[in-house]
């Protein structure tokens, strides 16, 4: 069971590569495919309105364990190296880089493409990522590249198991209402187990709820653990008030005005006061401004690129958190790359939470 977030540039091969691995559902800025065959679940995450905005990639990166990076026999682009630097900030362990139509490519380049993104990578989380050579058109590569993603999935699996016994929290990527049924979200458990009857909130609109039933690739079940993608119906709460990115979990921090402890990315024009930023942490995004920042106690009106700082932001509107969350700052007009920094909540502020 692991869900998987294929990214890339623009005619990267995502989709195609996306349809090959699985069956297509739900479809938005985001598009969703399964794979069921007996032990093994996939479930596959195409940000198929990327690179117009970066906000499908946050989406489908929040919502995935595992990252397929595709670069196609051309190269990278600009939209490519912005994944990678995503990739990064947000510290993504697992994934592959997939180099997608391997029939209009032959051995010598595809050497030489995997040679040259290895160098590119290398200061980088993706920097022991396998490079695995696929088409979609001949099929070749393909059965090893499943095979590669279910040694990923074992990994995956372990991870999860560890974080069984912590409390629960579930994120919340698609709600909607079924007839006889009621409210219904979709989303992923990432932390702890969730149980039939479990009454949590829902934040941040700090709705108390209690979990009706739950679902699993359209079976019924009594529990579902980290790792697992579900479908719930909710009593104490309407599917009208509930949106992609709200979490439902026991206790979580909510605020609009927080400060955070923050790299300010290499590839980055660096960071300033005053600024008008988006906010991407988890499956939520807001607009913020840049209130203050700080370097080693000391207030400043700039940071340049590679620095890090503490920045206080104020967002336009109340999110969910925890401290564990990673925060991204990015400029939407940046024509060339809009991720500028990573941030984890300042120690202080998440006490308690
Ligand atoms: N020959 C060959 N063509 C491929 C392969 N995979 C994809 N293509 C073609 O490459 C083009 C782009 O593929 P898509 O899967 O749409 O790529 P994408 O990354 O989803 O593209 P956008 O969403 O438009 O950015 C299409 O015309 C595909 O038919 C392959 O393995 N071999
Ligand atoms: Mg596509």
């Amino acid at each position: 069971m692991v869900s998987i977030a294929i990214i890339g540039g623009e005619g990267s091969g995502r989709s195609s590569l996306a349809a090959k691995l699985g069956k297509k559902g739900n479809e938005s800025d985001i598009t969703l495919y399964d794979f069921t065959k007996g032990e093994q679940i996939l479930t596959i995450i195409d940000p198929s309105g990327y690179p117009a905005s970066p906000k499908p990639l946050m989406t489908a990166l929040a919502m995935a364990d595992m990252v397929l990076l595709c670069i196609p026999p051309k190269g990278m682009d600009a939209a490519a190296g912005e994944c990678v630097i995503a990739i990064d900030l947000l510290g993504i362990k697992h994934g592959i880089i997939v180099q997608t139509m391997a029939d209009m490519s032959n051995p010598y380049e595809l050497q030489e493409n995997a040679n040259k993104f290895r160098a590119m990578l290398k200061d980088t989380t993706a920097r022991d990522w396998d490079v695995m050579a696929v088409s979609t058109n001949t099929f070749e590569g393909m059965e090893e590249l499943k095979e590669a993603i279910n040694n990923i999935d074992a990994i995956i699996a372990a991870q999860h198991l560890q974080t069984a016994d912590q409390p629960p929290r579930v994120m919340i990527d698609h709600s909607f209402n079924v007839k006889g049924i009621g409210s219904v979200v979709l989303g992923r458990v990432t932390r702890g187990t969730i149980h039939k009857h479990d009454k949590l909130t829902i934040y941040p609109i700090k709705r108390e709820m209690e979990i009706r039933s739950i679902q699993m690739h359209d079976i019924d079940v009594a529990s579902a653990p980290s790792g697992s993608r579900v479908g719930l119906a909710l009593k104490g709460v309407q599917a009208k008030e509930v949106n992609r990115g709200h979490i439902i979990s026991a206790e979580e921090v909510c605020s609009d005005d927080i400060e955070l402890e923050c790299n300010v990315s290499r590839f980055s024009p660096g960071l300033s006061v005053g600024s008008t930023l988006h906010v991407y942490v988890s499956l939520q995004s807001s607009p913020v401004k840049v209130s203050s920042i700080t370097v080693d106690g000391q207030s400043v009106t700039e940071v340049t690129a590679g620095s890090q700082c503490r920045v206080h932001i104020s967002i336009e509107e109340e999110l969910a958190f925890s401290t564990e969350d990673i925060f991204i700052l990015s400029d939407l007009n940046n024509p060339r790359q809009r991720f500028i920094a990573a941030g984890l909540l300042r120690r202080e502020q998440g006490a308690g939470a």
